[in-house]
């Protein structure tokens, strides 16, 4: 494999790409996992590449949102799990919530293997240190963490067909959900179904982008590291989100971060 020298300005971007190429290899993400991330990657080169200041409010309205929830729940797909799953995974031990893999091209293959990596992550996660400010048994509130997905004994009321396969204890039940990288159709419904719906998307024009309830317009993997940080700070209150205007101020950032 050609290795990416630290000094390199575009390194993270080129090593995200490898783990897409290598997780495609394994047979773990769609076919059209490498356009979907494609696109994201555009929009993050037009976001700098960074956190802007509203992807950070975001996140943290976010935070207190899941904190705040009877249920909540973190849906991941394929390109979630090999860009973020370890990050989230973090996230779920701090939260004691489930994660649920809920993929959009659904096969019983993708899934099988998606647990296993997931379960492995899980594995690497609970041997690692306390995550800073956290304090308790880290290993036990890791290996606590449910990986759900595999027992599609729930169903999204409203969607038709695989798509609306879920887990009963997970999205069903759920009453705040983090999903990064949604399809807009059932990011919709779930919203029709009064779950508060967290969406993370590069693109704030996406469809599931203006349908979400919070929509977080950052790089998948940047959100998560910071959303472990606010929930464990777990210092913020649910506020009046205004999501139009969120969205409004990410154009801007975008707008502003071509001035020549
Ligand atoms: O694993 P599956 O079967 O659930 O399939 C996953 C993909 C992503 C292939 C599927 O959900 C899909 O086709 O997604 P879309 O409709 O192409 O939408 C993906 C959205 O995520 C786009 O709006 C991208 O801008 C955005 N996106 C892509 N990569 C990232 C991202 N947002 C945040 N972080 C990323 N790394």
């Amino acid at each position: 494999m050609v290795e990416i020298p630290e000094s390199h300005p575009r390194r993270n971007s080129l090593i995200s790409r490898k783990i897409i190429v290598e997780a495609t290899k394994q047979g773990l993400l769609a076919d059209s996992a490498m356009i979907a991330h494609g696109r994201g990657e555009a929009f993050d080169y037009l976001l700098g590449e960074k956190t802007s200041e509203i992807a950070r409010l975001s996140i943290k309205e976010s935070a207190a949102r899941l904190i705040a929830a009877k249920h909540p729940v973190i849906s991941v797909n394929g390109n979630t799990v090999v860009l973020a799953g370890k990050s989230l995974i973090r996230v779920a031990a701090v939260l004691q919530c489930p994660i649920e893999i809920n993929i959009y091209y659904r096969t019983e293959k993708r899934m099988k293997l998606l647990y296993d990596f997931l379960e492995l992550q899980r594995i690497e996660v609970s041997k690692e240190e306390n995550p800073l400010d956290w304090m308790g048994d880290w290993e036990a509130a890791v290996m606590s963490v449910e990986i759900l997905g595999k027992e599609e004994d729930g169903r999204i009321e409203g969607l038709e067909g695989p798509r609306a396969i879920c887990s009963a204890e997970g999205i069903e039940k759920a009453d705040v959900i983090l999903v990064p990288l949604e399809d807009g159709d059932r990011c919709e419904v779930l919203v029709s179904l009064g779950k508060v719906v967290l969406v993370v998307d590069l693109n704030p024009l996406s469809r599931s982008a203006k349908m979400a309830t919070v929509t977080i317009v950052d790089e998948v993997a940047r959100a998560a590291d910071l959303l472990l940080e606010y929930v464990i700070k777990n210092s913020s209150d649910v506020t009046e989100w205004d999501n139009d205007l969120a969205l409004k101020e990410s154009l801007k950032v975008i707008s502003e971060t071509g001035d020549l």
